[in-house]
């Protein structure tokens, strides 16, 4: 007799600019899931395997110059490995995925702060077969300044958050764009509020996946 095929899990993505709160509210989200019963793997983007945790240290703290297209195919390999390797087979599993960034990163940071075009970063996954759309995108806005300043405390800038105010706007209307373009899917949070409003949005947002999946 064959096995029962596990419901398909579903994949969560946390998105927006430096500072808003992806990882405090990654946290939180786990503890929803955990409560909810819900089996699932946390994971996040540049990284989530080995070879993608080397392109992070690579991507981030790498002297010297790089090139914006050499920053984009780094972004889309530590994706294709992760979407291979991580992402895919645990939602075939019938796990769900919280990923700390995804796709829509590359198209706000490559494909409009470093204005390399939102149809090339497309293009750049879609050859290399990264077709994956996320069930639930929890965007993080707040104004940039604001969310810079939250990670000004936290000490020495990685290679991309030295940017310039210019480089994080562009990034920032690209997400809106986005979750404008897509409303079934990104859910605009206000990353501002208190923590407190922040989280109870955040769960409110969770609450149709949540009624709906499958908790394994
Ligand atoms: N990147 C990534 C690309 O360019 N292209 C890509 O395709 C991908 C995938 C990754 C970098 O790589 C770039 C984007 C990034 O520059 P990262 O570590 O994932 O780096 O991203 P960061 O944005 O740098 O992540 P951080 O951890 O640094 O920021 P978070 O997670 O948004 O913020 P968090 O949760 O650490 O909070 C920051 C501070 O604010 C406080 C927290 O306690 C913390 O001190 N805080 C609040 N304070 C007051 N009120 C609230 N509501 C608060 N929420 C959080």
């Amino acid at each position: 007799m064959s096995e029962a095929v596990p419901m398909r899990g579903k994949f969560i993505t946390l998105e927006g600019l430096e500072g808003v709160g992806k990882t405090t509210n990654r946290a939180y989200v786990e503890s929803l899931l955990d409560a909810a019963g819900i089996a699932f793997v946390g994971t996040r983007e540049p990284g989530g395997t080995p070879l993608g945790e080397s392109i992070r240290n690579l991507v981030l703290h790498a002297g010297g110059n790089m090139s914006d297209e050499t920053e984009l195919l780094l972004m889309a390999a530590s994706r294709v490995e992760h979407v291979a390797q991580v992402i895919e087979p645990a939602l075939q599993r019938g796990k769900w995925v919280l990923c700390d960034r995804f796709l829509d990163a590359s198209i706000a940071y490559q494909g409009a702060g470093r204005q390399l075009g939102v149809d090339r970063v497309v293009q750049v996954h879609e050859l290399m077969g990264v077709s994956i759309e996320p069930d639930l995108t929890l965007l993080l806005d707040m104004p940039v300044e604001a969310g810079l300043a939250r990670m000004a405390a936290r000490g020495k800038p990685d290679r991309i958050e030295q940017e310039g105010l210019g480089f994080f706007e562009r990034a920032r209307q690209a997400y809106l764009l986005r979750a404008e373009a897509s409303p079934h899917r990104v859910t605009v949070i206000d990353a501002a509020q208190t923590l407190e409003q922040v989280k109870s949005d955040v769960e409110a947002a969770l609450q149709p996946l949540l009624m709906t999946g499958d908790a394994n």
